[in-house]
């Protein structure tokens, strides 16, 4: 072997080894560019979410709460949500029209599944069916509500564990 075959030799061994740790070091950085569904949790919400779970529309026409009709929300399981909807006097708000959507900010994806709200069960309440949150972190779930001629929209946060 020449001096100069083993110039190259060398030369190759450390470009591969220097992309390696190059590429190690940059994974927290792509990985949840592309790596995405399994990097399940890697990332925390942001400190101030506002997590709760009743709250004014963005321009207080409404009053929103939301509960699982499971203990706790599952993880990667199709279940529905009972939504309140009140007017800020808290007289229920009959027959609305209520389109849902959602994402996780984080990961720039909406929902896995098309939830709609199925049922009016009366009471200002109503019957949110086919949520399916796929991953652990962020979560946003929004509502738009239109009854009695006023449109208003209310986006909730939540974090799966
Ligand atoms: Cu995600």
């Amino acid at each position: 072997m020449n001096k100069q075959t083993l110039t190259v030799i060398v030369t190759a061994a450390v470009t591969t080894v220097i992309v390696i740790v190059a590429f190690l070091l940059l994974m927290p950085m792509i990985g949840p560019r592309f790596l995405h569904p399994m990097m399940m949790g890697s990332e925390s919400a942001p400190a101030s979410l506002d997590l709760a779970t009743s709250r004014p529309t963005d321009n207080g026409q409404f009053i929103v709460s939301w509960r699982s009709d499971t203990d706790e929300v599952p993880l990667n399981q199709m279940h529905t949500w009972t939504l309140t909807v009140t007017t800020p006097d808290g007289a229920p708000v009959e027959n609305a029209e209520i389109l849902v959507d959602g994402g996780m900010p984080q990961h720039g994806h909406g929902l896995p599944t098309s939830p709609q709200v199925t049922e009016y069960l009366g009471n200002g309440e109503y019957r949110v069916e086919g949520l399916r949150f796929q991953m652990t972190g962020w979560w946003e779930v929004k509502f738009n509500i239109s009854a009695g001629g006023q449109t208003d929209s209310i986006t909730f946060n939540l974090t799966l564990q």
